[in-house]
Formats: C-alpha cells, structure tokens, sequence
C-alpha cells in the first residue's frame, strides 16, 4: 500500500505545472499508486465553470478545488493539483485543512521571461497587449511560496526530471 496525500504545484502560467503533473501522473500509475490528477485549466471547464481570474474567483477556484482534494484523499487517492494558486493565503488554507504528513507543495520555479518566451497558448502575448487583464505576473500577483517541500526548477531541468525528483520526494516521505 501508499499512503494518500495531495501534491499540490503551483506557480506562473507556462511554468510546466500541467506538464509535470501529468508525467508524475503517468509513472505513478506504472508504478501502481492510486494517483488523480486535477488540473485548474480542467476544472475551470465544469466544476469552476463560471469562475474568472478576480481575486475572489481565484480564492473560490482554490477552495473549491482543495475540498475535492480532500475528499480524493479520503478515498485513499494521492492526489495531483495543478493550479497558479497565486495567493499564500489560499495555499495555506488547503494544507490547514489536511493533516501534516497530507500535503506537499510544490513550487514550479520559472522566470517570468522564460514563461513569456514560451507562452504555448498567446495568454502572455495577449495580456501585454491588455487583450486580457489581471494575467498572473503581468497586472496580477503571484506570491511566491516561503517554504514549499519542494521548489522544481523547470527552465534549468526537463520536465521528466522534474517528475523524478517528486518521485525521490514521494520515497523520502514513504508516501510511496
Ligand atoms: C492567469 C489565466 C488567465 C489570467 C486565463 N491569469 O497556463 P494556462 O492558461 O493553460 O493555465 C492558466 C489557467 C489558470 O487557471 P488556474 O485555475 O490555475 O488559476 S488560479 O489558480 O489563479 O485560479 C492560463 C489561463 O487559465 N488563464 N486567464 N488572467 N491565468
């Protein structure tokens, strides 16, 4: 058996959160540990349908998305979220609402001109240009984390390396 959990990433657009999430999700299933991968792009499809980018939708998306976590959780499942998260309040809310040894959080570190440069969907392109507003790191916040469990350095490592050195976090904390 593995112990349940959340990993929780967090970080800019284009940083590689979704990208890490999902190999992490693929090698754990190879590895047979009950894993779910919640990303915030999804969700904001159904679940957080009808939520935009204001602080307060943001905080919602946030919560709403950490009770299903938790509920992922109980089940047994370690659970993958990937979402900008950009306020530490939010954050903390969500660990305070599991146990200790229940949630990781993950910093996916990137400079902003690094996520700029790759902007895969035109979002950062469109935010310079004011086509879109309050973009995360342009006319938006981000608050970097004090002390995630984990800062991932994804401009300098390849996002399977990223995802291995999860899987070295998961087998120090017998998670897996
Ligand atoms: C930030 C935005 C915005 C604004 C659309 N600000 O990189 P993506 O494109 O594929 O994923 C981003 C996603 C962010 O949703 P989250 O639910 O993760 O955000 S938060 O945790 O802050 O609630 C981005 C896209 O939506 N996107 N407009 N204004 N990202």
């Amino acid at each position: 058996g593995h112990s349940s959990g959340v990993i929780w990433f967090t970080g800019l657009s284009g940083a590689g959160k979704s990208t890490i999430a999902n190999i992490l999700n693929k090698k754990l299933y190879h590895q047979q540990v009950r894993n779910y991968l919640l990303d915030g792009d999804n969700l904001r499809h159904g679940l957080n349908k009808g939520l935009g980018f204001s602080e307060d939708d943001r905080k919602e998306n946030i919560r709403r998305t950490g009770e299903v976590a938790k509920l992922f959780v109980d089940s047994g499942t370690i659970v993958l979220v990937a979402l900008i998260s950009p306020f530490k309040a939010d954050r903390d809310l969500v660990r305070e609402s599991l146990e200790t040894n229940e949630f990781l959080e993950i910093y996916v570190e990137c400079p902003i001109s690094e996520c700029e440069a790759r902007d895969p969907k035109g979002l950062y392109e469109k935010a310079r240009k004011g086509e879109i507003q309050s973009f995360t790191g342009i006319d938006s916040p981000y608050e970097e984390p004090v002390s995630p469990e984990l800062v991932l350095h994804s401009g300098q490592y390849t996002a399977e390396q990223c995802a291995d050195q999860i899987i070295e976090l998961l087998l120090e904390r017998k998670w897996i």
